[in-house]
């Protein structure tokens, strides 16, 4: 393969693509989600992109036992589905991304050159629709042209044999991959010799695995689907179901009707919470819908430590003064440290913790009457608790309130992290990961017959500085877009030039197929909702947020026949470089999914007769928090932590921005521009603001600013915002991600789990005129 010998030529692609502003139109932010409108987009989205009958096929197949998990979200499904559909507008809006009958072929890379290309936006960039043959881009050339599958598994081969060390090649995985074949892409990481395994949980819940691992020994949360119909108190703290994770909200829905509580702990009052229209009840299409938040706590971004703080110590002062609010059992038997916990809530200053909160005390005493009368309480949350520095300490603070209360190890209490992508917890669970496990080392020693590297990896953050400092020579990626979803896009963009080679195997265009390494290799994949070829076998798994692990199995016909699956594509390329010598058969497994799933059943923690076991509703991996068994932690009992003051340093003319999605966007791919239930339509630069700071800063209503973030001596900038007035509390700001992410510099990660303060970035708001 002649690939050193081409010349290499400067490619001047945009790596932020246009930042000029639309048509602006705003509207009063909606007091309920769902309901008849969401069925008229749900509608309108699949019948533009699939044609006529492909959106009946698919989503009467969307989420049942025998069709296909939806590949947007990781909401778990309920044991028995609805026949009537058991998907929302989100799911439908991806599965109609996914199914389009629109194709990125050959022909439109050798009308347009990634240059060009690169001048869209993110969103006509993805309007152009299905991948759908293996494309390269040569060092020497603008425009990417066809390869067979074969010259392109050699290419990779190829410069992966060039490697002086196998730690020069980076493995990236998002979370849309099947069970199947992450596991394989695994494998194949770890038989060249490399845990450089980064993926997008860096980038999401990795602050929740280590809050979790540390105190309750499970880096997973505890709750299942019927423990939340039944909880006396749901907590949701950092998260937007409606838009989100909108089937979360029928489960909200039947908890309140069994009689529970919900509190929303968010800076903006998101529409979801307030009010939930179900589509499939007629309450929902023409009546009021279904009071959600029984509490709402507007705290300030970043100020949970300190508000969840004067929840312990407004239950602490009760239980003193006698009231048995706490469950003084489960601390004594079941957790270390409850001591340490009440010396430091002693410590604080009730009012100066307040004060930070930016909450009134009545709100406070609300919350804490609510959790003194509930025995059970489940604590839902998302990215507004990870993506901050302290997001590992946020997490904690939450769990102490969770064992105060003995409300974890028990039905309908307990730890719910809601993931994001659709199979995010599954990938993990079967080995992509950076860190080393020993055990699991072992277990591929003795069933792979291979010696598995036992130096950590790189994450997505070390990554990119690996990368930028020409430490990398080869970025692969399964699914996802690197470019767009890490922070620091400038940064994150010249680190990828970096690279020799950048090999993304995707169904949709996106950014980071333009901005690459010197040579760059488009493998287009089958997509969730699409059939894998005939057999028995050729199903996949999954598993959702709640830690069950089923099969999906897609039923529309394949958007090109060149297509090949992921699993097939791993496996053909692990074949290609390894040979059939090697101790892993991987070819039989290009074939044979059910022998992938022996491997994992041998190798996964947990996993056993998955096969099987993934039929029907599918079966729970085992879960110790889940059975109140916290024998593997030290000391054999879940830990109480002490957990610090956030200090975000602010300069008085800065803002903390939370960097947050629409309504209309799966992460970096934009389905559309508007954000309906915030009332923002046709623009995704806008700044929502609070209007008395708005009045201070002279800004008036979609006025356009500037915005730039300075840490140390860098100042990092993003023009072009219209700011809206909005609720939301003061000195903080929102707007959209990944048009921000330009602003959060590489090295602004929380401690521990190195997830990108993307909640939290300090910015200054620069008027133009
Ligand atoms: N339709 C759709 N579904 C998705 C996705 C999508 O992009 N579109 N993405 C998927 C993925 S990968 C993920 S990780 C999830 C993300 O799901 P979410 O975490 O719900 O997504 P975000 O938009 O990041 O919303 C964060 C929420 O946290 C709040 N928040 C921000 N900072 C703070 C804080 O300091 N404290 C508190 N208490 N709240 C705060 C924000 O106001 C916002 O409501 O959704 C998944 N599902
Ligand atoms: N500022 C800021 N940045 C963030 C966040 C934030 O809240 N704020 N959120 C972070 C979070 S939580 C996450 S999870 C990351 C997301 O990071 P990623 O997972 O990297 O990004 P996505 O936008 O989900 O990836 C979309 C692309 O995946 C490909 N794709 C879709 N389906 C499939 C499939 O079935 N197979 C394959 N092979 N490819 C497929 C398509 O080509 C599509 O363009 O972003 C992170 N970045
Ligand atoms: S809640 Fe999530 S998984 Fe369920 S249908 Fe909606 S987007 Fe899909
Ligand atoms: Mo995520």
């Amino acid at each position: 393969m002649p690939f050193s010998k081409r010349e290499i030529i400067k490619r001047n692609v945009s790596a932020r693509g246009p930042e000029e502003l639309g048509n602006l139109r705003v509207s009063a932010p909606k007091d309920f989600a769902a309901g008849l409108p969401a069925i008229g987009k749900t509608l309108e989205h699949s019948f533009r992109e699939m044609g006529l009958f492909r959106p009946f096929q698919a989503l009467a197949k969307m989420n049942q036992q025998e069709g296909f998990d939806c590949p947007s979200c990781a909401w778990p499904d309920p044991d028995s589905p609805s026949k009537l559909g058991e998907f929302c507008e989100n799911g439908a809006k991806a599965l109609a991304d996914e199914a389009t009958l629109t194709q990125a072929d050959a022909a439109l890379f050798s009308r347009y050159s990634v240059e060009e290309l690169s001048h869209l936006t993110d969103y006509e960039i993805n309007k152009l629709g299905r991948l759908v043959e293996p494309m390269v881009l040569h060092s020497d050339s603008l425009h990417y042209e066809p390869i067979s599958w074969e010259d392109a598994l050699s290419l990779i081969s190829d410069h992966l044999v060039a490697l002086t060390d196998p730690n020069q090649a980076v493995f990236y995985t998002s979370g849309r991959s099947s069970n199947e074949a992450a596991f394989l892409y695994g494998t194949f990481a770890r038989a060249l010799g490399t845990n450089n395994l980064p993926d997008c949980s860096n980038m999401c819940h990795e602050s929740s695995g280590v809050a979790l691992s540390e105190t309750l020994g499970i880096g997973k949360g505890s709750v299942t689907l019927d423990d939340l119909y039944g909880a006396d108190l749901v907590i949701v703290a950092g998260q937007n179901p409606g838009t989100n994770h909108p089937r979360m909200l029928s489960a909200l829905e039947k908890c309140k009707e069994n009689g529970g509580k919900i509190i929303s702990i968010n800076p903006l009052e998101e529409a979801g919470l307030i009010r939930f229209k179900n589509p499939q009840r007629p309450n929902g299409l023409i009546g009021g819908g279904t009071p959600l938040t029984d509490l709402h706590l507007p705290v300030k971004i970043n100020q949970d430590i300190p508000l969840v703080k004067l929840l312990l110590k407004g239950l602490l002062e009760r239980e003193r003064g006698g009231a048995g609010v706490l469950d003084r059992e489960f601390i004594t038997n079941k957790t270390l440290g409850f001591q340490e916990l009440e010396a430091d809530l002693d410590s604080y200053d009730s009012e100066d913790l307040l004060s930070r909160t930016g909450l009134s005390s009545k709100e406070i005493e609300a919350a804490i009457q609510m959790l003194a009368e509930s025995e059970n309480i489940i604590i839902c949350w998302a990215m507004g608790l990870t993506q901050h520095k302290n997001g590992v300490e946020t997490i904690r603070e939450y769990v102490n309130l969770l064992l105060a209360k003995g409300s974890i190890g028990k039905p309908n209490a307990g730890t719910c992290p809601v993931r994001g992508h659709s199979n995010v917890q599954g990938d993990r669970s079967v080995g992509i990961q950076h860190f080393v496990d020993a055990a699991l080392n072992e277990r591929i020693e003795k069933h792979l017959g291979f010696v598995s590297p036992d130096k950590k990896g790189w994450d997505v953050v070390e990554s990119i500085e690996a990368m930028h400092a020409g430490k990398v020579k080869i970025f692969m990626a399964l699914g996802g877009n690197f470019l767009k979803a890490a922070s620091d896009t400038d940064f994150t963009a010249a680190a990828l030039e970096e690279c020799e080679l950048t090999v993304q195997v995707s169904t949709k265009l996106n950014r980071s197929h333009l901005v690459t390494g010197k040579t760059a290799l488009i493998l287009p994949t089958l997509g969730r909702s699409e059939k894998e070829g005939k057999g028995e076998g050729h199903y996949l798994t999954t598993e959702n947020s709640m830690g069950r692990v089923s099969r999906t199995r897609g039923v529309l016909k394949p958007a090109a026949g060149n297509l090949k699956s992921e699993p097939e594509l791993i496996a053909e390329l692990g074949a290609r470089h390894f040979g059939a010598q090697h101790s892993v058969p991987w070819l039989q497994c290009a074939q044979d999914y059910g022998l992938i799933r022996k491997y994992i059943d041998l190798v996964a923690k947990g996993f056993s007769n998955t096969s099987e076991r993934s039929k029907g509703k599918g079966y729970d991996l085992p879960n110790n928090a889940r059975a109140g068994d916290f024998s593997k932690l030290p000391g054999g009992r879940a830990k109480f932590t002490v957990n610090t003051l956030p200090d975000h340093g602010l300069a008085p003319d800065e803002f903390l921005l939370m960097t947050i999605r629409s309504h209309d966007q799966f992460n970096t791919t934009i389905y559309g521009l508007d954000d309906r239930y915030r009332g923002i339509y046709n623009e995704r630069r806008v700044l929502l603001m609070n209007p008395e700071d708005m009045q201070e800063l002279g800004i008036a209503e979609q006025e356009v600013v500037h915005l730039s973030s300075t840490y140390g001596d860098e100042v990092r900038r993003a023009p072009n915002f219209r700011v809206i007035s909005y609720a939301i509390p003061r000195g903080d700001v929102a707007a959209y991600f990944p048009e921000t992410n330009p602003l959060i510099p590489i090295h602004q990660f929380a401690d521990r789990s190195q997830t990108p303060i993307s909640k939290s970035v300090r910015i200054r708001v620069e008027k133009t005129s």
